[in-house]
């Protein structure tokens, strides 16, 4: 045995040609995917991806204390480990519900269709899912969400979109957050937007301070737009 040779360089054994599964895998995850939309149809689903630490939780807390007595809102969220995100949610009276992958870096629909087994959502008008952090895999997922919002903090660095481009090309927002320490760090709004812009043209963008305070208001604005065309649309169907 060759103890020098990493695992990841072993050479094929024998003449077996292994299939790439990822496309079979994607196409079985679209149709659980679809099964979410039908089960939930009138509720506003909100997946949120970002890398770790951009403030998703912090967001989705502040938006409670703000939105929590309009609308009736739920959260399912997706870490590798612990119960903490869920925890600090109940915290603000937001009704949440944690998916431990299990050390996975992305939610799949399965894992979604599952949750929604373990959680009262009767009367909600707006679910959040929060991702785990990850600029790559989780774009892959579609998880029966109606908007996809890519959350960048303002100390992550301005040139993100063009170099993790599937997230921002299939995302409806991108949250500038931690707007509060624009001042401190060498980030350009502009050049982030412009970036994803080419990549997503039809790409939204709002720059937040979720402990400050500054775009909130579009944020929440956003927030009820999305939730009404919703409604609209299941009345109608
Ligand atoms: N300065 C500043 N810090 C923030 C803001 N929002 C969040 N933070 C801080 O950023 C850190 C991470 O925030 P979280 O809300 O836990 O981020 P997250 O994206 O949910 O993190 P993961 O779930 O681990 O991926 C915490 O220390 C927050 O207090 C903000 O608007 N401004
Ligand atoms: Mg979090």
């Amino acid at each position: 045995m060759n103890t020098n040779t990493p695992k990841s360089n072993q050479m094929p054994v024998g003449s077996v040609q292994c299939e790439n599964t990822t496309l079979n895998l994607l196409k079985a995850n679209d149709f659980v995917a679809k099964a979410i939309r039908e089960r939930i149809p009138n509720i506003c689903v909100i997946n949120i991806c970002s890398s770790p630490g951009s403030g998703k939780t912090t967001l989705m807390q502040e938006t409670g204390k703000r939105l929590g007595k309009e609308l009736n809102i739920a959260v399912l969220v997706g870490d590798p480990e612990t119960e903490r995100d869920a925890v600090r949610m109940r915290d603000v009276g937001i009704n949440a519900l944690q998916i431990v992958t299990g050390g996975m870096c992305h939610i799949e629909a399965q894992m979604i269709l599952q949750a929604l087994d373990h959680i009262d959502l009767t009367g909600v008008d707006l679910l959040f899912i929060e991702n785990v952090g990850n600029l790559v895999c989780p774009a892959a997922f579609d998880l029966g969400e109606d908007f996809r919002v890519t959350v960048l903090a303002a100390t992550e660095g301005d040139d993100k979109p063009k170099k993790y481009p599937r997230m921002f090309l299939t995302s409806e927002l991108m949250v500038v957050s931690k707007a509060d320490l624009l001042p401190y760090v060498p980030f350009s709004v502009e050049a982030a937007a412009k970036d994803a812009r080419e990549v997503n043209p039809n790409l939204e963008v709002i720059s937040i301070s979720s402990i400050h305070g500054e775009g909130m208001d579009a944020w929440c604005d956003w927030l009820k737009t999305k939730v009404a065309e919703k409604k609209a649309i299941a009345a109608h169907s």
